[in-house]
C-alpha cells in the first residue's frame, strides 16, 4: 500500500475532510488534506493531521486485556471473547438481555460503526441510550418545528445577504464554515457573531453580540418584537404555511425590550438592528450547539427558529435555520445494516441520566456494560457520578484503542484499530452532503482488530453468526442500498473517492414540512403527541439567578466547557503535552471580584465537585462567565464533567453541559 491515498477524516466533527494520505513501508507516515475534495479542499486541522500520532503512538493498545485483582493483564483474543460470550449468554438466561447496557458515542463517523446495534439486536435487544449530550436539544426542537432538521448547502452561502452565526466556535470547530465565511464576507456579506465569549470568529463579523450564557431565546424575542414594530415580517409565509403564529403575537406581548435588555445583556439599539438586518432577506443563521446544552436549550432554539421563519428566511436561497443536517444521515439504508426487527426486548435511559440509570436499574439490574466509540467518563456530565456507577457493574467491557478514563475502569479493555487500519465510509449529518470512502491501508498494531471483526466473533459465539457472515463489501453495499438510483454504489465511491448524497441544497423550498399539519409548526402539534406542550415559552436556564437563587449566591458565576482547539474531545490530550493541565478562562469583572491574575493556581467548585487549574483572564468576555475546555484526562487535572449537571434539556433529548454554576477560590 506504499504511496499517497484518498481517505476521509473519521472524527465526529462539522467537516469530515477528505485526507491524503501518505504511506511508506507500511506505515502511515503523513496525513494531509486532499485538494480535490469539493468542500474540505486541501485544508484539515491539527485534529486530522494527528490521526498520524494516533495511529503510530507506543500507547496504543495491543492485546486484549482483562483485569485480575486490580491489574490489568494480557490475554489471548479467545480467552477474552469466550468469556465475554459466556458471560452474555448466562445473563440473557438469567437476567434477560436487557440487563446488558450499550454505552457509547459517536467518536467515529464511519458507517460500519452502526453494526454495534445490529450485534445487540440479535442478541435479543440491550438497554440502549436515547438522547444525545452533543445535540440533542436542538434536533428534537427543529423536528417540533419543521418535522426535521436540515441545513442548507455549504455554498449557499453566497446567497446570503447577511449571515447569522449564533453560538457555533466555527474558527475553532467548522474551519470550512470560517473560510465561507471569509469569502462571504469579501462579496459584501455582513457578518454577525452571537456568543458570549468574544472567540476568533467574532474576531472577524462585522458585529459582535455579547449576550448573557442561556438567555438567547429571550434575544430571539425581542429581535421578534422589533421586527413586528417594524413591519418587516414575511406575511405571506406566516399565513399560508405555518401554524400557531397567534400564540407567538401573545408570548411577544408578555415582555418588554427593556426587560428583554437587562436578561440578555444586549443593548436596545443592536436588537433592532438585528431585526432589520433578518428583515432585509436573505439571512443566513448558523446554529451552534452552545446555547443548547441549557434546561431551556430547545425552546431557544425553537424561538431563533421562529425569528427564521417569521422574518420569511426559511427555504428560500441564503436563508435557512442551519442547525444539523440530518438529510445526510436518512440517505443511507441504516435498517438494513442495524435489523431493528431482531430486537425483542428493549429499555431506554438517556445520555444525559445513564449512570443514574445503571445505579437504580432492577428488573434487571445492569449487569455488564458494554462501551465502544465512547468514554463517558471523561465526557458524560457529573463524572464522580458516572464513575460510580461504572464501578457498580459486575463485567465492563471496553473497546478502544486507548487506555482512557473508561478503560481503566473496565474488567476486559479490546483493542481496537484506527481509521487506516480499517475500510470504510465516512460521512456527518452536521455540514456538507459529501460521502468519503476510507480504504485499510495499513495493518493494525500488535492484535488490535476492527469493532466489526469483535462484533462477529462475538456473535458466532451466542448463535448468531449468520447474521454476521458477510464481508465488509457485502456490510458497505447494504448500507448504501437505495442509492444505486443516484449512481452511488460502493463500486462509484471507491472509484470517485467521494460522492455528493442526494439531498437538497435548499431544504423546505416547497413549504411542505415533515410536521403533522404539514405546515411549519410555531405551535408544535408533535410536542402536544408527546404529552409536552407545543407553545413557546419564555424560559431560564435551570442554573440562573432568576430559577435558583439561592444556588447563584452561593455560586454566582457561569461554567461553559466548550470544545478544544486541539483535541477533538477526549481524543488528543494525551498526544500533546501542552494540554496535559488545566486551563481556567475567567472574564474581567471576576478576576477583580477574585483577586486574580493570569496564572494563579485557583478552583473551581460546585456541590458536585471541584477542579484546580491555572486562570486566564479573558478581555472579552461575557460577565461572570468562566470556560474551563471538554475532554481532559483524569491523570491530567480531571474532566470538567466533575462539575457538571445530568439534568435533561426541557424537550428531554439534550444536555445541559452549559447550565452550571460555579465558584472560584485562588489557591495561595
Ligand atoms: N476543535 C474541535 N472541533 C470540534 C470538536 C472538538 O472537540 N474540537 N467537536 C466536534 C463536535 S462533536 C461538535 S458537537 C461541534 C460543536 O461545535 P460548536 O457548536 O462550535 O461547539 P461548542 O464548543 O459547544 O461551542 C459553541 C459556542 O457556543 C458558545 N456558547 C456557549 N453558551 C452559549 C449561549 O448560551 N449562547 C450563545 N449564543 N453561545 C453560547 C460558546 O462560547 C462557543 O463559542 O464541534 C465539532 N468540532
Ligand atoms: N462538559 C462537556 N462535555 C461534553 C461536551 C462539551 O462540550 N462539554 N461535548 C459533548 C459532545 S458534543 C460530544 S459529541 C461528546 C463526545 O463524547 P465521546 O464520543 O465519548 O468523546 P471522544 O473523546 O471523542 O471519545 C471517544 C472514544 O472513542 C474512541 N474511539 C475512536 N474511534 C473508535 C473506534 O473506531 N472504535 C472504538 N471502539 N472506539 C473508538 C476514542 O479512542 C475515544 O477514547 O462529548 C460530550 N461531552
Ligand atoms: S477534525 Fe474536522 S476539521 Fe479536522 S481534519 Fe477532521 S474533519 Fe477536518
Ligand atoms: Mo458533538
Amino acid at each position: 500500500m506504499d504511496g499517497v491515498h484518498i481517505s476521509s477524516c473519521p472524527l465526529n466533527c462539522w467537516d469530515t475532510c477528505g485526507l491524503k494520505v501518505t504511506i511508506e513501508r507500511g506505515k502511515v507516515v503523513k496525513v494531509d488534506g486532499d485538494d480535490t475534495h469539493p468542500i474540505t479542499q486541501g485544508k484539515i486541522c491539527g485534529r486530522g493531521r494527528m490521526l498520524e500520532a494516533r495511529t503510530n503512538s507506543s500507547k496504543r493498545l495491543l492485546y486484549p486485556l482483562k483485569k485480575i485483582n486490580g491489574q490489568f493483564v494480557q490475554i489471548s483474543w479467545k480467552q477474552a471473547l469466550d468469556e465475554i460470550a459466556e458471560k452474555m449468554e448466562e445473563i440473557r438466561t438469567k437476567y434477560g438481555t436487557t440487563a446488558v447496557l450499550h454505552s457509547h458515542d459517536y467518536a467515529n463517523s464511519g458507517l460500519l460503526k452502526n453494526i454495534d446495534r445490529r450485534f445487540f439486536n440479535c442478541y435479543g435487544g440491550v438497554t440502549e441510550l436515547t438522547g444525545s449530550l452533543c445535540w440533542g436539544a436542538g434536533i428534537e426542537a427543529q423536528t417540533w418545528d419543521f418535522g426535521n432538521a436540515y441545513s442548507h448547502a455549504p455554498e449557499d452561502i453566497y446567497h446570503s445577504k447577511h449571515v447569522v452565526v449564533w453560538g457555533r466556535n466555527v474558527a475553532r470547530t467548522n474551519m470550512h464554515l470560517f473560510q465561507q465565511l471569509q469569502a462571504a464576507k469579501k462579496r459584501g456579506t455582513t457578518l454577525v457573531v452571537i456568543d458570549p465569549i468574544f472567540n476568533q470568529t467574532a474576531q472577524i463579523a462585522d458585529m459582535y453580540v455579547s449576550v448573557a450564557p442561556g438567555m438567547d431565546g429571550f434575544l430571539a424575542v425581542g429581535i421578534m418584537k422589533e421586527l413586528l414594530r417594524l413591519g418587516l415580517e414575511d406575511r405571506s409565509f406566516i399565513e399560508n404555511d405555518t401554524i400557531g403564529f397567534e400564540d407567538v403575537e401573545a408570548l411577544l406581548q408578555t415582555i418588554t425590550l427593556e426587560e428583554i435588555e437587562q436578561i440578555t445583556g444586549v443593548a436596545r439599539d443592536t436588537i433592532t438592528l438585528l431585526a432589520r438586518l433578518y428583515g432585509n432577506r436573505p439571512t443566513m443563521t448558523y446554529l451552534g450547539l452552545g446555547m443548547q446544552r441549557y434546561a431551556n436549550g430547545g425552546n431557544t432554539i425553537r424561538l431563533i427558529d421562529a425569528l427564521v421563519a417569521i422574518s420569511g428566511n426559511v427555504g428560500i436561497p441564503g436563508g435557512g435555520a442551519n442547525f444539523g443536517n440530518l438529510q445526510v444521515g436518512q440517505s443511507f439504508n441504516i435498517a438494513a445494516l442495524t435489523l431493528p426487527e431482531r430486537k425483542t426486548a428493549s429499555r431506554t435511559f438517556t445520555m444525559m441520566k445513564q449512570a443514574e440509570g445503571i445505579l437504580e436499574a432492577t428488573a434487571p439490574e445492569i449487569k455488564m456494560i458494554i462501551v465502544t466509540c465512547g468514554n463517558p467518563l471523561t465526557q458524560v456530565p457529573n463524572t464522580n457520578v458516572v464513575k460510580k456507577a461504572f464501578q457498580s457493574v459486575e463485567t465492563v467491557v471496553v473497546f478502544e484503542q486507548f487506555m482512557t478514563d473508561t478503560a481503566e475502569v473496565a474488567h476486559y479493555v479490546l483493542p481496537t484499530t484506527t481509521v487506516f487500519e480499517e475500510e470504510d465510509i465516512y460521512y456527518s449529518s452536521m455540514y456538507h452532503a459529501y460521502v468519503n470512502y476510507g480504504p485499510a491501508l495499513v495493518p493494525p498494531p500488535g492484535e488490535a482488530k476492527p469493532d466489526l471483526w469483535i462484533w462477529t466473533q462475538l456473535a458466532e459465539r451466542l448463535g448468531f453468526g449468520a447474521d454476521f457472515a458477510f464481508s465488509r463489501d457485502e456490510f458497505l453495499a447494504m448500507g448504501l442500498s437505495g442509492l444505486e438510483k443516484h449512481g452511488i454504489t460502493l463500486e462509484t465511491l471507491k472509484q470517485k473517492k467521494r460522492m455528493l448524497l442526494p439531498v437538497k441544497a435548499v431544504p423546505w423550498d416547497d413549504y411542505r414540512f415533515q410536521t403533522p399539519s404539514g405546515k411549519y409548526e410555531f405551535t408544535s402539534l408533535l410536542a402536544e403527541q408527546k404529552g409536552m406542550d407545543g407553545k413557546l415559552r419564555l424560559m431560564y436556564p435551570a442554573e440562573s439567578e432568576m430559577t435558583a437563587p439561592e444556588l447563584a449566591k452561593k455560586y454566582p458565576y457561569r461554567l461553559l466547557t466548550i470544545h478544544p482547539l486541539r483535541s477533538n474531545h477526549s481524543q488528543h490530550y494525551h498526544l500533546i503535552e501542552a494540554m496535559q493541565s488545566i486551563k481556567i478562562e475567567i472574564s474581567k469583572d471576576i478576576a477583580e471580584e477574585k483577586g486574580l491574575v493570569n496564572g494563579d493556581l485557583a478552583k473551581v467548585f460546585n456541590d458536585r465537585g471541584e477542579l484546580v487549574g491555572r486562570v486566564k483572564i479573558l478581555a472579552n468576555a461575557h460577565a461572570k462567565t468562566i470556560n474551563i475546555d471538554e475532554g481532559q484526562w483524569g491523570k491530567f487535572g480531571g474532566s470538567v464533567n466533575v462539575l457538571t449537571s445530568d439534568r435533561e434539556s426541557d424537550n428531554g433529548q439534550g444536555s445541559t453541559l452549559y447550565d452550571c454554576l460555579v465558584n472560584i477560590e485562588k489557591i495561595e
